[in-house]
């Protein structure tokens, strides 16, 4: 039975930003040497599978979200011998690697656009989206981009508008387009037989627009004017341009691709409603898992914590992704308050997700509790284009390893973001490692404690427990998790037997009997198991 289960179920997932997580070159940027480097450090946390943001050739755009040429490795990172060396360490260490597919858009730089551009007639102008102006000349509806600004920009040369859902410099590609269906079969392909264990899908809701390209409704009430470009995206319903009923179509052909190598289909659908996950899955014909980001919106509310993971399992069984933190969103300590409340909230967040049927996934700097960086800068395109009012350089700053070395252990050189002036000795990896008491040996013991219990992994779904409206709780088979996220202690009461606490958030594995209820701090988590 237990050989039958497909390798990622269980799992405990790891999200490695490449450009900021340990550079070996000395020029500010992490590189491939420097995953491989930390391969140790990451199987003995006890985390099973690394997904490693885009390192593919690229302009830098969009830091890697804009590929020039999706079948090799950036110089910047490294070369593809040095990807074949992390994936055959990795393996070794037991643990599996997705790459990040970006197949919604390319650079503007790679050859397909080049040549799109450059030959109208020719066999690649079709592989983009191109549209005639409106009758006023302007773009040919109103879609935006995600990054604000209209999500069509003139070919002067050829007098026609191509669609970019995100910047300029990443042209969309046309998936109404065999031909570009059959390229990224052949991409999928190259990388599963470089040995990659599967992907992580970027945008995976967005490939395909309705083909009449009508406007999208503006949302009631809102006012365009006066807006920073980065919120102009919110204040239209993405009918015409998201979530297409056609986009799990891919997903099936690319997933018998997969079975033939036994890989995993990760998809970033970034749509909130855990309803409308379902049909990306289709019963595991299409996706394996979706990221259910309604994870990362929820606030320190224990009501809307409970209604929010509760609501994923019930529609979609164990097939969810469970992401912590991630490069787009503030990490969750930063999410749940920042400093020393926001870390031990996010620890006790990430207890529950641990409980839960699907994958957790944390985000580099989750395992010490990191808040985002005080930083004064802007890297990120949308805080470029938005003066700094929003953007995602905070939560993409370097990981601080170690206080004793300059550059805090990531770069002997000048990192390409600073760490930000909120880092110090107490919040390097090293540091934390030195001190049992830290968060770094919770959420390691925490990792270890999820092998040991079978139940949080492979057990039935989840039974919501009744108690106060603080307190989030939920038994699955011989387990039961529990936290508070209110101002006084709560108590749970526990399903008929004996149950010890193994885990509890202030002081890690633990041993602890007790009797028909537990009591929970504020702001902390436990994990009992059924002993008799
Ligand atoms: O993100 C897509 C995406 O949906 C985000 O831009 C999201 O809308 C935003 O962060 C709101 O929090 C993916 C990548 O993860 C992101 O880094 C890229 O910039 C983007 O695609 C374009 O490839």
């Amino acid at each position: 039975m237990a050989d039958r289960r497909p390798w990622w179920q269980g799992a405990v997932g790891y999200e490695i930003y490449i450009r900021s997580f340990q550079d070996t070159d000395g020029d500010g940027v992490g590189d491939m040497e420097g995953i491989r480097r930390r391969l140790p450090y990451l199987a003995d946390l006890g985390v099973n599978i690394l997904w490693i943001t885009p390192c593919f050739p690229s302009p830098g755009f969009d830091h890697g979200y804009d590929v020039s040429d999706y079948r090799d490795i950036d110089p910047l990172f490294g070369t593809l011998d040095d990807l074949d060396r992390v994936v055959a360490e990795a393996h070794d260490l037991g643990m599996k690697v997705l790459a990040d597919l970006v197949p919604n858009h390319s650079s503007h730089e790679h050859p397909w656009f080049r040549a799109a551009t450059a030959d109208p007639e020719g066999p690649y102008r079709d592989y983009y989206v191109w549209r005639d102006p409106a009758p006023d000349g302007g773009p040919p509806n109103n879609w935006v981009s995600h990054f604000g600004g209209p999500a069509w920009t003139l070919h002067e040369p050829t007098g026609q508008y191509y669609m970019h859902l995100f910047l300029p410099e990443q042209p969309d590609l046309n998936w109404h387009n065999e031909k570009v269906r059959e390229e990224f079969d052949e991409i999928l392909r190259f990388w599963f037989e470089r040995g990659i264990d599967g992907f992580r899908i970027d945008v995976a809701h967005s490939l395909l627009e309705d083909q009449e390209f009508r406007d999208n409704p503006k949302r009631e009430g809102d006012a365009l004017h006066g807006e920073i470009p980065g919120t102009q995206f919110d204040h239209f319903d993405h009918v015409h341009n998201l979530d297409q009923p056609e986009v799990p179509d891919i997903y099936r052909r690319w997933n018998r691709i997969a079975a033939e190598y036994d890989a995993m289909l990760v998809g970033e659908v970034y749509v909130l409603e855990a309803e409308r996950l379902v049909r990306y899955v289709d019963g595991g014909r299409a996706l394996h898992s979706p990221f259910y980001f309604a994870t990362l919106k929820a606030r320190w509310d224990g009501r809307e914590i409970r209604e929010t993971l509760g609501k994923g399992t019930a529609i979609n069984g164990d097939t969810l992704s469970w992401p912590l933190s991630s490069h787009d969103d503030p990490h969750a300590a930063e999410r749940f308050g920042g400093g020393e409340v926001g870390a031990r909230r996010a620890l006790a967040y990430l207890t529950l997700l641990m409980g839960l049927p699907g994958l957790p996934f944390l985000y580099q700097g989750d395992e010490i509790g990191l808040d985002n960086g005080r930083v004064d800068v802007k890297e990120d395109p949308i805080a470029v284009r938005n003066e700094g009012a929003v953007g995602r350089d905070g939560v993409r700053t370097p990981v601080p390893w170690s206080p004793d070395e300059p550059g805090f252990g990531f770069t002997t050189g000048e990192p390409w973001l600073p760490f930000g002036s909120n880092r110090d000795a107490s919040t390097t990896i090293a540091a934390q490692m030195d001190d049992p008491t830290s968060q770094w040996h919770r959420t390691r013991a925490l990792l270890h404690l999820r092998r040991e219990l079978d139940d949080l992994r492979f057990g039935p779904m989840p039974i919501w427990l009744e108690g106060h409206a603080d307190v989030v709780a939920f038994a699955r088979g011989d387990a039961v998790v529990a936290m508070n996220a209110g101002k006084v202690p709560r108590e749970v009461a526990l399903p008929a037997g004996s149950w010890t606490v193994v885990f509890d958030t202030r002081e890690g594995r633990t041993d602890r009997p007790v009797d028909t209820e537990v009591t929970i701090a504020p702001d902390h988590a436990v994990v009992l198991r059924h002993t008799g």
